[in-house]
């Protein structure tokens, strides 16, 4: 059992109240915050030691080099990937996509191909396969999403063929909670011959990841959802796509040697770490992993469901309250409506009664579109929530229910 208000003490933001009353900070699907082992973490770096990583003999930097490249260690320890040089630190999911999108489409895809992504994909797992479809002439299919939010998996076998070259689905949806069958579809691609990437930043800091039993081809993470620094996020990639694939930005780091006739490239993950990364904060992330590990990933989930469970049994107490989302699989994510209130509505009463929920379409415009809603009211928990909060929320929704009917 975590000892949750224990927990809570770590996380110094917690503490505070928003227009007099004490903060609800339900808004973890949008980032989480940190503890102070991450925090000081990043104070210690600055104070005591800064310096450019891979470069220098001298102590500061090769120390700096150490727990950076510890960091790739843990982080593919994380996701259990073979190689470390799989590990390529990013800013975060969105710039994975990107990378990926550019570079494979580069050599992989040709006028014709096709690309599958789901319906309740981020903006960051559409819009980065769109722009690479428009430079090379391929197609975007979507596998489509039934009333309850979970994928249509008959509907994948329909799509896929010969022509499909990748597949990008998110793990969790930020939006629905659904938890998606990951693995069904990852052994349906291979079976055409396509690669698998898939968007974590929603599983990363609530479930067991293992990239080798997925057997995914790309799997992304975002460090500012997992308890860790804004800024950094990592890209596994298998080795046998990451060597096939040029690189995504050119500079120091990533070259081997550089002719103005011709230049060579680094090999991994350096191919694809152009320029002074993100040190500090890449160290800070580690400290993030380890609170993770310290607490286990399973018993953190046990809790957020729990939460989960008890806060949609109450809400279901509210009138007019309809969930959005209520797959059979589902982490810890609430999306829902009241009558026809709109959700902004919603969003500023909680706001003004101290708890932070998300309000909108969450990045999620085609998703909103299938449901023909403008947006949800989304609460999402992280481990540092109490059954207390949820008490405090559900009274405060009445209040705003009240209000605005
Ligand atoms: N994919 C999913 C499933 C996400 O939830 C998010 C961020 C991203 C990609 C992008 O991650 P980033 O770290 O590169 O920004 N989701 C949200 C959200 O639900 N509300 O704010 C950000």
């Amino acid at each position: 059992m975590l000892d949750i208000e224990s927990i809570r003490q770590q996380f110094p933001i917690l503490d505070q109240k928003v227009y007099g009353k004490p903060l609800i900070y339900f808004d973890n699907a949008a980032s989480s915050q940190k503890p102070l082992r991450v925090i000081d973490a990043l104070s210690k770096y600055y104070k005591e030691e800064h310096s450019n990583v891979h470069r220098g003999v001298h102590f500061l930097s090769q120390r700096a080099t150490d727990k950076f490249e510890a960091v790739r260690k843990e982080s593919q320890a994380f996701i259990n990937a073979e190689h470390d040089h799989e590990i390529i630190f990013t800013r975060g999911v969105t710039e994975s996509i990107n990378l990926v999108a550019s570079s494979f489409g580069k050599v992989f895809i040709e006028e014709g191909d096709e690309v599958l992504i789901s319906a309740m994909e981020h903006h960051s797992n559409i819009v980065p396969w769109q722009l690479m479809c428009n430079d090379w002439g391929a197609v975007l299919k979507v596998i489509p999403v039934n009333d309850e939010g979970e994928l249509i998996m008959e509907e994948v076998d329909q799509i896929l063929s010969g022509k499909t070259k990748i597949v990008a689905v998110n793990h969790v949806s930020n939006t629905l909670g659904t938890v998606n069958p990951i693995e069904e579809i990852i052994t349906k691609a291979h079976k055409v011959g396509a690669a698998v990437l898939i968007d974590g930043a929603q599983s990363g800091p609530h479930m067991k990841v293992d990239v080798q039993a997925l057997n995914c081809d790309f799997y992304c993470l975002s460090s500012h959802k997992m308890y860790g620094p804004t800024g950094i996020g990592v890209l596994y990639g298998k080795e046998e796509w990451l060597d096939q694939m040029p690189p995504y930005h050119g500079g120091g780091e990533m070259i081997e040697t550089v002719t103005f006739e011709e230049t060579t490239y680094n090999g991994l993950p350096f191919k694809f770490e152009a320029g002074t990364p993100n040190i500090a904060d890449t160290i800070a992330f580690g400290e993030a992993l380890g609170f993770i590990n310290d607490l286990g990933i399973e018993e953190i989930a046990h809790w957020e469901m729990e939460l989960h469970n008890y806060a949609v049994d109450k809400l279901m107490d509210i009138e007019g309250l309809r969930f959005v989302g209520t797959a059979k699989e589902k982490a810890s994510v609430i999306s829902f409506l009241v009558g026809d209130i709109h959700p902004y509505d919603i969003g500023t009463i909680l706001d003004q009664q101290g708890v932070a929920v998300r309000t909108g379409q969450h990045c999620t415009q085609p998703l909103m579109d299938r449901f023909k809603i403008p947006g949800t009211v989304r609460a999402s928990f992280a481990v540092y929530n109490t059954k207390a909060e949820v008490d405090a929320f559900v009274e405060a929704l009445k209040k705003a229910v009240q209000m605005l009917s």
